[in-house]
């Protein structure tokens, strides 16, 4: 399983530099940052295979240290982040792959002078991340140390199988703009029934005084 797994990061490899997925461009700073997650990648009863499409997270942080979610209403809020952790990017988890011995592997652009670590985040859920879902993160990986020899600011994150361990409740809180239009649109119900009421009130004492 070893050779055939280091024969399919080879090929992954070519594949990122051929189609400039993981190639480093001129600019200053611009890297690229290919992800392998190894199987087996379990969910929470430690048995079974996260769902096929499971949403993994790459997140970048400037210290060693994996920061929690942000919470809102009654839940955590999965697309988040808090202190300096940012999100690189998402990738799936790719059943068809678990032959090769790999769960996911996808290709970013990433500016390296922002991080100096990075960790993955999975969701046992394809769909929506809402509701009560599995979840966990991986170690949190020291940039540096992962710079692929011989091909310039490329970044190999290569993660083993682990078993997700939280299981917690999550919640989407709609984006400013759209609070802001139902605010809109709830503002202009409520004034178009207020006039409607009191034109409905005019009409009554005018009938009564008929
Ligand atoms: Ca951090």
């Amino acid at each position: 399983m070893q050779i055939v797994f280091h024969r399919f990061r080879q090929c992954l490899l070519a594949l990122f530099v051929l189609f400039g997925l993981g190639a480093a461009s001129a600019r200053a700073n611009d890297a690229g940052l290919d992800v392998l997650v190894q199987s087996p990648l379990y969910g929470c009863d430690g048995v079974t295979p996260v769902a096929d499409g499971s949403w993994i997270m790459i997140i970048g942080s400037v210290d060693s240290i994996i920061d929690p979610m942000a919470q809102g209403g009654n839940g955590y809020i999965a697309n988040s982040v808090t202190g300096d952790d940012v999100i690189i990017g998402m990738m799936q988890v790719d059943a068809g792959l678990r032959g090769w011995g790999v769960e996911a592997a996808g290709g970013f652009h990433i500016d390296d002078s922002l991080y100096n670590y990075v960790y993955i985040r999975v969701f046992d859920s394809a769909g929506p991340l809402t509701g009560d879902i599995c979840w966990g993160t991986s170690d949190i990986v020291d940039l540096p140390s992962i710079q692929d020899p011989g091909l310039g600011n490329v970044y190999f994150l290569d993660v083993p199988g682990f078993t997700l361990t939280n299981q917690d409740t999550f919640v989407i809180i709609p984006e400013p703009s759209t609070a802001n239009l139902i605010l809109l649109v709830g503002g202009i119900a409520w004034a178009m029934r207020t006039n409607i009421r009191r034109k409905k009130k005019t009409a009554q004492e005018e009938e009564q005084q008929i």
